[in-house]
């Protein structure tokens, strides 16, 4: 039988474990990156891990996510960030320089590698063919230091694709077609490998907007091949000897086979609040729109960039829209410059905002009360934009544009205009003197961390005992969001590296007063429904309720990135036997769990509450029951270390 690409890579970098289909497999990570909102922390605990130089073949660290500095401590952070590389051997992208997938995708990606990084878009990278994860701080800063990168080795989805898309038709649109189709926990366990003829057609950012939003599915990770297309790019980028073909055997065995013909889709839009919300554009002809945001690593590419530039070009954004450009990089930025286009968005009323995440993370620009906003980005969830009582729906750069020139939702192709004439240039304007080269092994000791007054300790896990008694704080529904549980924004972001500030703003979203009750508790316990934590993959969602004296979280499911964050911090992950008994707790329950030891070892604990015996599930693997007795990876790294 033959190899699936994923079988191909993973195979290469097994270091343990196995690739049965769910058993856990370690994993040799060649790349990490990390950006400025989860970087801090992530440096923090490498720190706290003594090891001196990163032993991965390329570790990145960007500035993206905090680029607001209404105070001093993004800026501190940012120092932190740059000294720390500096003296760690990791290379360092400054702020302005663009989003950190967008960068890694142009400057750093090698087809055929393996990367880790402590953002859910990181399978972005997968658009040129490398097997990219998303995953906590701490598990990025164990890859820094040469350790293993774990999963639970996931079924492999091949979505086969056929024809050639339409005019007006995008990248962005496979993925809300992808999404209505799978929904948002369709990808949970599984990675999704993109193939069949209708790839070739695709370029690689195009193939990068696809795989980004696989992060919406809930998948592992999603990855195109790497081929003529790829090594054009790789070319453009003066990279070609990054380039290695890589197929996978024509009798490759996958666990479905989807197949979606590009020639028959429409322009697609996700409604408020969830990615897969999806329904044609067309069915919402005529909706009033407030706001209009191109830009995030979905869809900020130069590609996209001079799609919406044409579009703009000669004609004006409706007065009742405000509108905003954000570029994916300097490199994108300053090509749109150099081409002309900067003016053509620029003339039509556009905002140009800096190279950044932005908007998609509440970091300004939020709508209008009530506002409708059109955003070619991969998350409409509710709050997330920063205005409470905003309609945010996702759309790509074509659609966008349309409904910002009519100022109400508008299907491209209704506009009547002849097909986009856009093509990737033969070479990109490379220039990576903003991208800082880490010091010299013989130089390092010599470098200073610098440390700001807003950088405060990791919290400190605390190993699981085999009793627990502990009050139900907080009850929660399906499809809890990591935006939930520690939201982000312009107000909040720049406490990530200062957890007691931090949790103040714990599960504000669903429950403002969760923070004191669970405090009030001492150790408490969360109740969720399904693909709780799902969304970023933010560790303060862990370390958060850590230091609010969560001690287990009993849910229907989770989604991946969240339950390893919570297992590294020290909190058992814990899913209900039968749903149903979700029904059976409410909030204020005093609960135990006895017996927790063996519980572990057999997959199978009760929870005691009053007269109700509920019964649990807990799959650990025995390096994740370690993590739980030990309080956390942290403790655990330490203590296999010494
Ligand atoms: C996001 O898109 O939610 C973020 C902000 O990029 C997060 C990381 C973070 O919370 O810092 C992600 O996707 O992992
Ligand atoms: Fe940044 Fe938004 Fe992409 Fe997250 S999803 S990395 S906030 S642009």
């Amino acid at each position: 039988m033959g190899l699936n690409l994923v079988q191909k890579i993973i195979g290469a970098h097994l270091v343990g474990g196995s690739m049965e289909p769910g058993a856990e497999a370690a994993l040799r990570i060649d790349q990490t990156l990390t950006q400025d909102a989860t970087g801090t922390m992530a440096y923090l605990e490498f720190e706290a891990m003594g090891i001196d130089r990163v032993r991965t073949e390329r570790s990145v660290a960007y500035i993206d996510h905090n680029t607001l500095q209404s105070g001093f401590e993004n800026a501190d952070d940012h120092r932190y960030i740059q000294s720390v590389a500096r003296k760690h051997g990791i290379w360092f992208s400054r702020p302005g320089n663009g989003i950190c997938h967008q960068v890694h995708l142009e400057r750093f990606g090698v087809p055929g590698k393996t990367l880790v990084g402590s953002d859910s878009h990181t399978p972005t990278a997968g658009g040129l063919g490398m097997l990219a994860f998303g995953a906590g701080g701490l598990d990025v800063a164990v890859a820094m230091g040469g350790g293993a990168y774990y999963i639970n080795m996931p079924k492999v989805i091949k979505v086969e694709l056929t024809g050639t898309l339409r005019p007006f038709v995008t990248a962005k649109d496979v993925s809300l077609e992808i999404l209505r189709l799978l929904s948002v926990k369709g990808g949970v366990g599984r990675i999704i490998e993109w193939g069949g003829e209708g790839v070739k057609t695709l370029s690689v950012p195009e193939r990068a907007t696809i795989t980004n939003m696989g992060a919406e599915l809930g998948a592992t990770s999603s990855i195109f091949p790497s081929d003529e297309v790829t090594r054009a790019f790789l070319k453009a980028q003066g990279r070609e000897r990054d380039y290695t073909p890589l197929a996978p055997d024509a009798d490759a065995e996958y666990e479905r086979v989807i197949t979606i013909d590009l020639s028959a889709l429409e322009p697609l839009i996700a409604c408020p609040h969830m990615p897969d919300n999806v329904v044609p554009v067309s069915s919402l002809k005529g909706t009033r729109v407030d706001q209009v945001c191109i830009g995030s690593c979905t869809n900020s590419s130069l590609y996209d960039m001079l799609k919406a530039a044409a579009l703009l070009k000669g004609r004006t954004v409706a007065p009742s829209v405000s509108m905003s450009v954000s570029p994916g990089s300097r490199q994108v930025l300053t090509m749109l410059a150099d081409c002309g286009a900067l003016t053509d968005i620029l003339s039509s009323g556009a905002r140009l905002l800096e190279c950044a995440c932005g908007p998609c993370i509440g970091m300004g620009f939020s709508p209008n009360s009530g506002g409708v906003s059109l955003r070619t980005f991969n998350r409409n969830f509710e709050g997330r934009s920063g205005t409470r009582d905003a309609m945010v729906y996702l759309v790509s750069p074509e659609t966008a544009v349309a409904s910002a020139l009519t100022g109400e939702i508008t299907d491209p192709r209704s506009l009547g205009l002849p097909p986009l004439e856009v093509q990737l240039p033969a070479a990109f304007r490379v220039d990576d003197s903003t991208i800082l080269a880490p010091a010299q092994p013989e130089e390092a000791g010599q470098v200073e961390v610098l440390r700001g007054p807003n950088i405060k300790a990791v919290p400190e896990g605390r190993p699981v005992e085999d009793s627990l008694t502990a009050a139900l704080t907080l009850k929660v529904g399906d499809n809890i969001t990591t935006d939930h549980i520690m939201p982000a924004g312009s107000k909040i972001l720049p406490y990530r590296s200062n957890v007691p500030k931090l949790s103040q703003f714990c599960f504000e979203v669903c429950d403002k007063s969760f923070p004191e009750r669970a405090k009030a508790a001492g150790q408490s316990l969360i109740v969720g429904g399904a693909n709780y934590g799902q969304g970023s993959s933010r560790e303060h969602a862990a370390l958060v309720p850590l230091y609010l004296g969560v001690r287990a979280v009993v849910a229907k499911s989770f989604a991946r990135i969240h339950a390893a964050n919570l297992i590294n911090a020290g909190i058992m992950p814990l899913t209900f036997a039968d749903p149903a008994d979700y029904d059976k707790l409410s909030e204020g329950m005093q609960l135990q769990l006895h017996g927790i030891h063996a519980g572990m070892d057999s997959g199978e604990l009760t929870l005691e509450a009053e007269d109700l015996r509920i019964p649990l599930r807990c799959a650990f693997t025995q390096r994740q029951k370690a993590i739980l007795k030990a309080g956390g990876l942290l403790n655990y790294t330490r203590e296999e270390n010494r």
